[in-house]
């Protein structure tokens, strides 16, 4: 299993929209293996795809691994949001792609997603707490949306300033 970078802001890929898995193979599944590795790596509850520059929609997840617990991987292709509940819960998020910034985001509380797993398979899967948090965060993702877009203008001014600030600082050494 091979460890990949993981992109970060103010990479312009992280705007846009990832393309639908057309079939699922032993490629797709070996790539799967190595977002599983890049994620606990990382270390993180969720990566998409195109946090490793692969424009497809694809998502791991694993929510014991907040706890330190036994690993319980889920991979979804194609996740689609089927329902979300009325009811609102306020989570602190995080993310891969812009690292050491967390804040509070409010999505509905309980979702349904359907998806294909890692054999090709059709599922529907209900979730509430930090997984309907987490998926709602990979599959935004997918649509090229960022935690951050939830937070007030000036606020996310202020950390992508930051971010490109950072990079050109990098890209000077
Ligand atoms: O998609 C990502 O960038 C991964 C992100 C997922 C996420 C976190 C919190 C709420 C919603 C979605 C992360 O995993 S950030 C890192 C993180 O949460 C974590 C770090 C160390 C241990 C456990 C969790
Ligand atoms: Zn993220």
């Amino acid at each position: 299993m091979a460890l990949m970078p993981i992109i970060k802001l103010p990479d312009r890929r992280l705007k846009q929209v990832s393309a639908p898995v057309s079939e699922v193979t032993d490629e797709t599944r070996a790539f799967l293996d190595d977002m599983l590795a890049t994620m606990y790596d990382a270390p993180g509850i969720g990566l998409a795809a195109v946090q490793v520059g692969r424009m497809e929609r694809m998502v791991v997840i694993d929510i014991a691994n907040r706890d330190d617990g036994p690993p319980d991987p889920m991979c979804m292709i194609n996740p689609e949001i089927v329902w979300r509940s009325e009811e609102m819960a306020e989570y602190e998020e995080g993310c891969l792609s812009i690292p050491d910034v967390y804040d509070k985001v409010s999505r509905p509380a309980a979702i349904r997603v359907r998806y294909l797993d890692r054999d090709g398979k059709a599922r529907e899967l209900d979730c509430d707490g930090l997984l309907a948090t987490c998926v709602q965060h990979e599959v935004d993702h997918l649509d090229g949306v960022l935690f951050i877009d939830y937070l007030p203008r000036l606020k996310r001014e202020r950390i992508i300033k930051k971010f490109i600030k950072q990079a050109r600082q990098e890209e000077r050494v």
